[in-house]
């Protein structure tokens, strides 16, 4: 009987493995803690379901045919110096997450759009401060990186009233959102938005490409919203720009270090909201259909569901 197994969350294990049961009756399907390290057991894998496996540990594996990331970022694969990348690896794609990145993604635009920052404050230090915000029909979000996320992030700002663009690597179409690439789209993206979700995956092209250059371009008093990853931000260029009112306000899910170190200015700073990396999550429940079919297609020799390209990082 094929073999897979799952590493997460320690109360997530029961829940993927009964959810995986359910679709494919035909897999063993073992949390990765019960696995063991006797070479009988690790000839035993077939499929691996992980977050953040010990480094070395899918290298160790000698009969693995594929990798699911129970995230749709990678990094907590790519830590690993001897992740087997000959493998097909696919992310995560769970309309469960999706759905919890659309709403974190309105709730940190309207955050910032109706200037709760500073009426937070404003109630910290019991000061009746009247701030009227403009209505979200004379507001533009651009959503940088509108893959699976962004898109569907986008399209919800859109409902709200905001007017929406993207930008993405490569050329894509949407029926009612305008979509920009490559660096002459990103000028047209950053000169007209009032706001930016960044929703792109951590690769050696997006390190810190909200730099001083990239904030410049900005419109004065742009709000940044990033759910995407810490290593998108240069932190010290948006720490000058929130000062200097070229950035009005952030709110943000990622960082380089996480958890946030305690003396990080982000923790303080009245026009910076912190969550620790809460933006979505993977159910699951609503997860495994892309489990089963990511499985189903590999052994079927048909195309991968969201496989990665390590040669684009993602
Ligand atoms: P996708 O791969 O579907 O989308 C990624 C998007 O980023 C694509 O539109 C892609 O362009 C674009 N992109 C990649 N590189 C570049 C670049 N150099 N310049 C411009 N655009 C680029 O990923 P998902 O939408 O599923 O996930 C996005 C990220 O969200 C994850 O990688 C992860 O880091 C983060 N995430 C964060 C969570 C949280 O809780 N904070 C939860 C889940 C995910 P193209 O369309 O041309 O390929
Ligand atoms: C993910 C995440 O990548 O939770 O899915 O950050």
């Amino acid at each position: 009987m094929p073999k897979i197994i799952v590493s997460d969350s320690a109360s997530l294990v029961d829940r993927w493995i009964e959810a995986i049961l359910a679709r494919c009756p035909d897999l063993e399907a073992v949390p990765l803690a019960d696995l063991g390290d006797d070479p009988a057991a690790l000839a035993s894998v077939d499929y691996a379901l992980v977050w953040a496996p010990e480094p070395g540990f899918l290298a160790s594996l000698p009969n693995l045919k594929l990798i699911v990331s129970v995230g749709a970022g990678l990094d907590h694969l790519t830590s690993d110096p001897d992740l087997p990348r000959h493998l097909p690896t696919v992310r995560m794609v769970d309309p469960g997450l999706t759905q919890g990145m659309s709403e974190y993604c309105a709730w940190g635009v309207l955050t910032l759009h109706r200037l709760f920052a500073p009426l937070l404050n404003s109630q910290a230090s019991g000061s009746w401060d009247v701030v009227h915000a403009p209505i979200a029909s004379n507001a533009r979000v651009g959503v940088l990186g509108f893959g699976v996320l962004g898109s569907k992030a986008g399209e919800a700002l859109q409902a709200l009233g905001f007017q929406v663009c993207g930008w993405s690597r490569s050329p894509k179409q949407h029926d009612s959102i305008p979509l920009y690439h490559g660096d002459e789209g990103l000028d047209a993206v950053l000169a007209s938005c009032d706001q930016l979700v960044l929703l792109m995956p951590a690769t050696d092209e997006t390190y810190k490409i909200v730099n001083d250059a990239f904030l410049a371009r900005c419109k004065p008093g742009v709000g940044i919203i990033n759910a995407g990853r810490g290593s998108l931000i240069d932190d010290e260029a948006l720490l000058q720009a929130l000062d200097s009112g070229q950035a009005g306000g952030a709110v943000l899910d990622v960082f380089h270090q996480e958890p946030l170190p305690s003396d990080h200015p982000y923790w303080a700073h009245p026009k910076v909201i912190v969550t620790p990396h809460v933006a979505a999550l993977t159910y699951p429940e609503t997860g495994a259909d892309h489990v089963a079919a990511a499985i189903t297609a590999l052994e079927a020799g048909a195309p991968l569901p969201a496989v990665v390209d390590w040669d684009r990082g993602y």
